[in-house]
């Protein structure tokens, strides 16, 4: 049997202490996710946040035919350099194949912060329903994955160039409860609140500790989207972005990207037609999930798991 989870030293300590842990996707901090050095800045930044509010950061990714819960300094190094994008149903072959470097997405995170026992995710944007998907049928892996592990992921919404109403059903449909923080309104990645209305506004990391904790009580067996809107002072002009976005994500059908490979692309022509400006944007939303995400890790230990105390 090949041992297919390495969790690293010091998440490993915290999760044997019941000290707040924070797991962070690989895909962001590559450059299929950012350009470099934004890329290292985003993580820097999304770590120190994660340590600043009193959690341990768990960065995943597959590492010589490994999934890594917790990489240090020099595998993280390596993760950033990663080109080969891992969902959930990759990292299965991944692993029995000796894959040397992967970058997790949403879906993949997911899976490997429960198989660890991690969960709180914070990410910049979960994937979801591409426009077209009728035809397409480019739905991503996040939304299944988010169905069916209990782990709360904190995001500024979905990719900024997908489905945004058709998405939101599939939450739904898959049975996602989706908590606005400090919000009422689904949020639209680049701006604060052009999505669906929200049925349920949340204010603190205790609110969300206590629903994650109440539905797998209640049986329920899939995690929460925690939506977190970009900063204020981060946000980018609603039309502007709107056009730019369109734009971008046509051409990358024009030019016959498919599959796993139109976010890189996407993401690359905007960050072209904007002079950059997404950058800062994205390292500002993905900087504040990763606070509201270590605020809910923390108040989850104040909670007992289902089978430990709690009056059984
Ligand atoms: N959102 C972004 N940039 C990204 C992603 C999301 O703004 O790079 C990545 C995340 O890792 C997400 C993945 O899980 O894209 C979804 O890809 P797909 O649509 O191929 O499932
Ligand atoms: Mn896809």
């Amino acid at each position: 049997m090949v041992e297919a989870l390495h969790i690293g030293s010091e998440v490993g300590a915290a999760l044997a202490s019941g000290a707040p842990v924070v797991a962070l996707e690989s895909t962001i901090f590559s450059e299929l996710g950012l350009p470099e050095p934004a890329n290292r800045e985003c993580f820097q930044r999304v770590q120190a946040a994660v340590r600043a509010t009193g959690a341990v950061p768990a960065l995943c990714g597959v590492l010589d035919g490994k999934a890594v819960v917790g990489a240090n300094f020099a595998q993280a190094e390596r993760l950033f350099g990663g080109s080969t994008k891992l969902g959930a149903r990759d990292l299965g072959p991944a692993v029995a194949t000796g894959l040397e470097v992967g970058v997790t997405t949403v879906s993949a995170t997911v899976t490997l912060a429960a198989a660890a026992g991690i969960e709180v995710f914070a990410t910049g944007g979960i994937g979801g329903v591409h426009r077209g998907a009728d035809r397409s049928g480019d739905v991503s892996a996040d939304l299944e994955a988010l169905a069916s592990h209990p782990v709360a992921v904190v995001s500024s919404g979905v990719k900024a160039f997908l489905d945004v109403p058709l998405t939101f059903e599939r939450l739904e449909t898959l049975g996602v409860a989706v908590l606005g923080w400090r919000t009422d309104r689904f949020p639209a990645f680049y701006v604060r609140d052009g999505g669906p209305e929200l049925s349920t506004t949340v204010h603190d990391g205790h609110q969300v500790a206590a629903a994650l904790r109440a539905a797998s009580a209640l049986g329920h067996p899939g995690g929460i989207l925690v939506a977190n809107p970009i900063p204020p002072e981060a946000e980018l002009d609603r039309e502007a972005i709107a056009e730019l976005v369109t734009g971008a994500e046509a051409a990358a059908r024009r030019a016959g990207v498919s599959g796993g490979d139109v976010t890189p692309a996407v993401l690359t022509a905007l960050a072209e037609s904007t002079g950059g400006a997404i950058v800062p944007a994205n390292i500002a939303l993905a900087e504040s999930n990763a606070t509201v995400a270590a605020e809910i890790a923390d108040a989850l230990t104040q909670y007992p798991a289902a089978g430990q105390g709690a009056g059984a």
